[in-house]
Protein backbone atom coordinates (compact mmCIF):
# COMPACT_ATOMS: atom_id res chain seq x y z
CA UNK A 1 0.00 0.00 0.00
CA UNK A 2 1.60 3.51 -1.20
CA UNK A 3 1.76 5.74 1.79
CA UNK A 4 3.59 8.60 -0.38
CA UNK A 5 2.47 9.77 -3.36
CA UNK A 6 4.11 13.14 -6.19
CA UNK A 7 2.82 15.12 -8.61
CA UNK A 8 5.04 17.26 -11.21
CA UNK A 9 2.67 19.86 -12.17
CA UNK A 10 3.62 21.39 -15.71
CA UNK A 11 2.29 23.97 -17.87
CA UNK A 12 1.67 27.98 -17.79
CA UNK A 13 2.67 27.23 -14.13
CA UNK A 14 5.00 24.75 -12.23
CA UNK A 15 4.95 22.60 -9.10
CA UNK A 16 5.30 19.92 -7.21
CA UNK A 17 3.04 18.35 -4.65
CA UNK A 18 3.47 15.76 -2.03
CA UNK A 19 0.85 13.49 -0.75
CA UNK A 20 1.03 11.78 2.22
CA UNK A 21 -1.42 8.87 4.04
CA UNK A 22 -0.94 7.25 7.15
CA UNK A 23 -0.52 3.23 6.40
CA UNK A 24 -3.90 2.42 4.40
CA UNK A 25 -6.53 5.05 5.93
CA UNK A 26 -7.32 8.35 7.76
CA UNK A 27 -6.22 12.50 5.79
CA UNK A 28 -4.61 12.86 2.95
CA UNK A 29 -1.90 15.38 3.46
CA UNK A 30 -0.97 17.49 0.08
CA UNK A 31 1.97 19.78 0.59
CA UNK A 32 4.44 21.39 -1.98
CA UNK A 33 4.46 24.35 -3.72
CA UNK A 34 3.09 25.92 -7.29
CA UNK A 35 5.39 28.93 -9.00
CA UNK A 36 4.18 31.65 -11.35
CA UNK A 37 0.52 32.03 -10.20
CA UNK A 38 -1.33 34.82 -10.95
CA UNK A 39 -2.66 36.35 -7.50
CA UNK A 40 -5.83 34.87 -6.34
CA UNK A 41 -7.48 32.12 -6.19
CA UNK A 42 -6.98 28.68 -8.66
CA UNK A 43 -9.09 25.63 -8.41
CA UNK A 44 -7.55 23.06 -7.01
CA UNK A 45 -9.01 19.51 -8.61
CA UNK A 46 -8.36 15.14 -9.04
CA UNK A 47 -9.27 15.19 -12.63
CA UNK A 48 -10.46 11.43 -13.26
CA UNK A 49 -7.81 10.89 -16.15
CA UNK A 50 -4.32 9.94 -15.80
CA UNK A 51 -3.97 10.77 -19.34
CA UNK A 52 -2.17 13.78 -20.49
CA UNK A 53 -2.19 12.79 -24.37
CA UNK A 54 -3.90 16.19 -25.20
CA UNK A 55 -2.59 17.83 -22.41
CA UNK A 56 -4.71 18.70 -19.66
CA UNK A 57 -7.99 18.24 -21.53
CA UNK A 58 -7.53 14.49 -21.77
CA UNK A 59 -7.65 14.49 -17.81
CA UNK A 60 -11.29 14.12 -17.73
CA UNK A 61 -14.06 15.39 -15.44
CA UNK A 62 -13.89 15.57 -11.80
CA UNK A 63 -12.78 12.70 -10.32
CA UNK A 64 -16.45 11.54 -9.49
CA UNK A 65 -16.99 7.63 -8.20
CA UNK A 66 -20.09 8.49 -6.18
CA UNK A 67 -21.77 10.74 -9.11
CA UNK A 68 -22.90 13.34 -7.66
CA UNK A 69 -22.64 17.53 -8.05
CA UNK A 70 -19.57 19.70 -7.42
CA UNK A 71 -18.80 20.98 -4.40
CA UNK A 72 -16.49 22.83 -2.08
CA UNK A 73 -13.78 20.24 0.08
CA UNK A 74 -15.80 20.79 2.98
CA UNK A 75 -19.20 20.34 1.63
CA UNK A 76 -21.08 16.92 2.36
CA UNK A 77 -22.11 16.97 -1.50
CA UNK A 78 -18.79 16.92 -3.17
CA UNK A 79 -16.99 15.22 -5.64
CA UNK A 80 -13.49 12.79 -4.40
CA UNK A 81 -11.72 15.03 -6.20
CA UNK A 82 -12.96 18.72 -5.57
CA UNK A 83 -9.67 20.28 -3.56
CA UNK A 84 -10.87 23.52 -3.62
CA UNK A 85 -8.66 26.33 -4.42
CA UNK A 86 -5.14 27.19 -3.79
CA UNK A 87 -4.72 31.25 -3.11
CA UNK A 88 -1.44 33.18 -4.31
CA UNK A 89 -0.57 36.06 -3.35
CA UNK A 90 1.23 37.11 -6.34
CA UNK A 91 4.67 36.18 -7.63
CA UNK A 92 7.28 33.97 -6.53
CA UNK A 93 5.99 30.11 -4.90
CA UNK A 94 2.15 29.91 -3.43
CA UNK A 95 2.68 27.28 -0.70
CA UNK A 96 0.17 24.65 -0.82
CA UNK A 97 -0.78 22.72 2.72
CA UNK A 98 -4.40 20.50 2.50
CA UNK A 99 -5.58 18.09 4.64
CA UNK A 100 -8.47 15.77 2.85
CA UNK A 101 -10.48 13.18 4.20
CA UNK A 102 -11.78 12.01 1.26
CA UNK A 103 -9.36 10.87 -1.12
CA UNK A 104 -6.91 8.00 -0.40
CA UNK A 105 -3.74 6.72 -1.75
CA UNK A 106 -5.39 3.53 -2.09
CA UNK A 107 -8.93 1.66 -2.45
CA UNK A 108 -11.70 2.89 -4.25
CA UNK A 109 -10.90 6.76 -3.58
CA UNK A 110 -7.38 6.43 -5.09
CA UNK A 111 -5.93 9.26 -7.06
CA UNK A 112 -3.42 7.42 -8.08
CA UNK A 113 -2.94 7.51 -11.34
CA UNK A 114 -5.26 10.58 -11.99
CA UNK A 115 -4.34 13.82 -12.93
CA UNK A 116 -4.01 16.79 -10.49
CA UNK A 117 -5.64 20.17 -12.22
CA UNK A 118 -4.64 23.97 -11.31
CA UNK A 119 -7.23 26.18 -12.79
CA UNK A 120 -7.13 29.67 -14.56
CA UNK A 121 -9.95 31.05 -11.80
CA UNK A 122 -11.10 30.65 -8.62
CA UNK A 123 -13.94 27.20 -7.64
CA UNK A 124 -17.09 28.59 -6.57
CA UNK A 125 -17.70 25.49 -4.88
CA UNK A 126 -20.76 25.06 -6.89
CA UNK A 127 -22.50 28.33 -5.68
CA UNK A 128 -21.84 30.75 -8.49
CA UNK A 129 -25.15 30.17 -10.16
CA UNK A 130 -22.92 29.97 -13.51
CA UNK A 131 -24.14 26.82 -15.81
CA UNK A 132 -20.90 25.30 -14.74
CA UNK A 133 -20.87 25.62 -10.98
CA UNK A 134 -22.16 22.28 -9.74
CA UNK A 135 -19.88 20.45 -12.58
CA UNK A 136 -16.06 22.59 -12.36
CA UNK A 137 -16.86 25.54 -9.79
CA UNK A 138 -16.41 27.35 -13.03
CA UNK A 139 -12.68 27.63 -12.47
CA UNK A 140 -11.67 27.94 -15.90
CA UNK A 141 -8.79 26.92 -17.77
CA UNK A 142 -6.65 23.97 -17.00
CA UNK A 143 -3.51 26.10 -16.30
CA UNK A 144 -1.03 23.01 -14.96
CA UNK A 145 -1.41 19.66 -14.44
CA UNK A 146 0.21 16.03 -13.63
CA UNK A 147 -0.61 12.61 -13.49
CA UNK A 148 0.21 11.59 -9.50
CA UNK A 149 2.46 9.10 -9.29
CA UNK A 150 3.47 6.52 -6.24
CA UNK A 151 6.66 8.57 -4.71
CA UNK A 152 9.81 6.59 -3.65
CA UNK A 153 10.12 7.64 0.09
CU1 LIG B 1 -10.29 20.90 -12.25
ZN1 LIG C 1 -15.77 18.83 -8.78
Amino acid sequence: MPTKAVCVLKGDVSGTIYFAQQEDKGPVVLTGEVQGLAKGKHGFHIHEFGDNTNGCTSAGAHFNPCKVEHGGPDATIRHVGDLGNIESSGGGATKVCIQDSLISLNGPNSIIGRTLVVHADPDDFGLGGHELSKSTGNAGARIACGVIGIAQV
